[in-house]
């Protein structure tokens, strides 16, 4: 029995596996195995070795975090081009409409000092032109979806957002 399917998809030229559900009812035989779940529970999905898992039930900031935190995961943290298009490439393939998307990075506890909920180090930032800009106004992060680069943006608004197990 096979409930899931893969396809190799490009984005942004970046070749990326997007995997469709064709029948959460079979569940009885766990998705897992030969492709971008490997390694990951159901519904979370693999890239290079990290599980990824996206929430379209939008959320504050802090909401989404501590949502994360529930199933023993964090805000999802970015560490390079490639990862950036992965999730981007998650995003998408659950969200066709590619609505803006928090993800962890944030100046919470000093102003203009950007980190991510998950500790984990800066080593790479994808800012849109112009941001960030938001000043103390302005804390938390979106994936924005127009052109999939970075914003800060108040932490009060609600948004889906992007889970990674740690
Ligand atoms: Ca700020």
């Amino acid at each position: 029995m096979k409930n899931i399917s893969c396809h190799v998809q490009r984005f942004n030229n970046v070749k990326v596996f997007v995997v469709f559900f064709d029948d959460l009812r079979a569940a009885d035989e766990k998705p897992r195995g030969d492709c971008i779940q490997c390694g990951c529970p159901t519904s979370w999905y693999n890239f290079n070795g990290r599980c990824y898992k996206y929430i379209l039930t939008p959320q504050k900031w802090f909401g989404a975090q501590v949502h994360c935190a529930s199933m023993g995961a964090n805000l999802v943290s970015i560490h390079s081009s490639h990862e950036q298009t992965f999730v981007t490439a998650l995003i998408s393939s659950f969200d066709p409409s590619e609505r803006p998307t928090w993800i962890g990075f944030n100046d919470l506890f000093q102003e203009g000092r950007w980190t991510w909920s998950d500790g984990s180090e800066v080593n790479f930032v994808f800012w849109s032109t112009g941001e960030p800009n938001g000043g103390t106004g302005q804390n938390c992060v979106l994936n924005w979806g127009t052109n999939w680069k970075w914003i800060d943006y108040p932490c009060s608004y609600s948004f889906p957002f992007v889970c990674t197990l740690s």
